[in-house]
């Protein structure tokens, strides 16, 4: 969600942002194949998370090595990992709170909507979060349009498709709850309150774990929206009280910068990781406006995956606009490439997530 442009109703917008991923694996030294810090991996929380070299959730069954009974040695090389670990790229192409005369790439009807999928797709992606979009291009969760938007998105491409229940500030918890109707692989799922610009997105916690059950029942798997450092925590205490999501992984986005929310900054980020609780198998971070650029930046150092599109992100560079969702994906595989984890299809996304299997 990103929010310089025109104003939606009566509110005036906000700026929010995400960042997406996780994986946690840690980068490998092109040289010999071994983790770069093979030799000192610290117990820390932005390496402890049980993943193997493709991003899997799985541990990468490194144990301790045999060592030689009268001298130290150093461990073993871990076996060369078949492929590189790789980064989960979420498109977020429209969100609830941009008008399309502010930004008219902006996909706001199906086509438009479909049409982004697939270039986004092409460019990288291989999730995407969805926010519909009414005949006036306002922002709805009408049931109706948004099974026309899954089946749409399942038979023009082959992203995983997220829901967001979040919506607009204005949606009801009851209209928000019956997105899970639809169908989707994945919803978004905030974590708390928090203030959103001139507006406070509600999330009160009989909410949270309302949708949260109501996820497991109908095997959706959830991302879990955290916008502030209480929100980290409030994803502990769900998870002590009301155990794992379907599938058995938990993926979440930090998403920094919302004006309310926590900063998108470098020092939020790594102390918002530390605090993950130990569930969580893999993460993601999105920017919102200028701090775009730095937390995919710093999520990527970090071992994380990314979450862009225009829903937080209006401008490429300064005083240039986006050119569409497909530039930023763009940007973000060149940066995943460059980081030494390159893009993963939409099908490592479905292992990464365990989303439920086709009928
Ligand atoms: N539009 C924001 C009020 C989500 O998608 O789950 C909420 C939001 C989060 O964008
Ligand atoms: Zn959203």
């Amino acid at each position: 969600m990103h929010l310089r442009g025109e104003p939606l109703g009566r509110r005036r917008r906000v700026v929010v942002g995400h960042a997406d991923e996780d994986y946690q694996a840690g980068p490998v030294d092109a040289a010999d194949g071994r983790p770069v810090d093979a030799d000192a991996r610290p117990a820390d929380p932005l390496h402890h998370r049980p993943h193997d070299a493709h991003g899997t959730g799985r541990s990468s069954g490194r144990g301790t090595m045999p060592t030689m009974p009268t001298m130290p040695t150093r461990p073993a090389s871990p076996p060369r990992p078949a492929s590189p670990p790789r980064t989960l790229i979420t498109v977020a192409p429209t969100g609830a709170e941009t008008a399309k005369a502010a930004a008219p790439p902006l996909p706001v009807t199906l086509d438009e909507l479909v049409e982004a999928a697939q270039a986004c797709e092409k460019a990288g992606a291989a999730m995407i979060h969805v926010h519909i979009r009414d005949a006036k291009a306002q922002p709805t969760l009408d049931l109706r349009r948004l099974r026309d938007t899954v089946q749409a998105l399942r038979e023009g491409a082959g992203l995983v498709i997220q829901l967001s229940t979040g919506g607009a500030v204005t949606d009801s918890y009851e209209d928000r709850l019956r997105v899970l109707d639809a169908a989707p692989d994945s919803c978004s799922l905030t974590m708390g309150t928090v203030n959103f610009g001139d507006d406070v997105f509600l999330n009160q916690w009989p909410f949270v774990v309302e949708l949260y059950e109501l996820a497991k029942e109908r095997e959706v798997v959830p991302e879990f929206e955290l916008f502030d450092l209480g929100h980290v925590e409030a994803l502990r205490r769900l998870l002590d009280e009301h155990g794992l999501p379907f599938g058995g992984r938990v993926h979440c986005d930090l998403v920094m910068g919302v004006p309310g929310g926590m900063p998108g900054t470098i020092e939020t980020l790594v102390a918002a990781v530390q605090a993950l609780p130990p569930q969580v198998t893999s993460w993601s971070a999105t920017g919102v406006g200028r701090t775009s650029l730095p937390v995919a930046l710093a999520a990527l150092a970090a071992g994380g995956h990314l979450r862009v599109g225009m829903e937080d992100t209006l401008t490429f560079a300064r005083g240039q606009p986006v050119r569409d969702n497909a530039q930023l994906v763009e940007r973000a595989a060149q940066l995943a490439v460059l980081a030494q984890r390159p893009p993963m299809s939409a099908d490592d996304a479905r292992s990464l997530l365990n989303t439920r299997k086709a009928a």
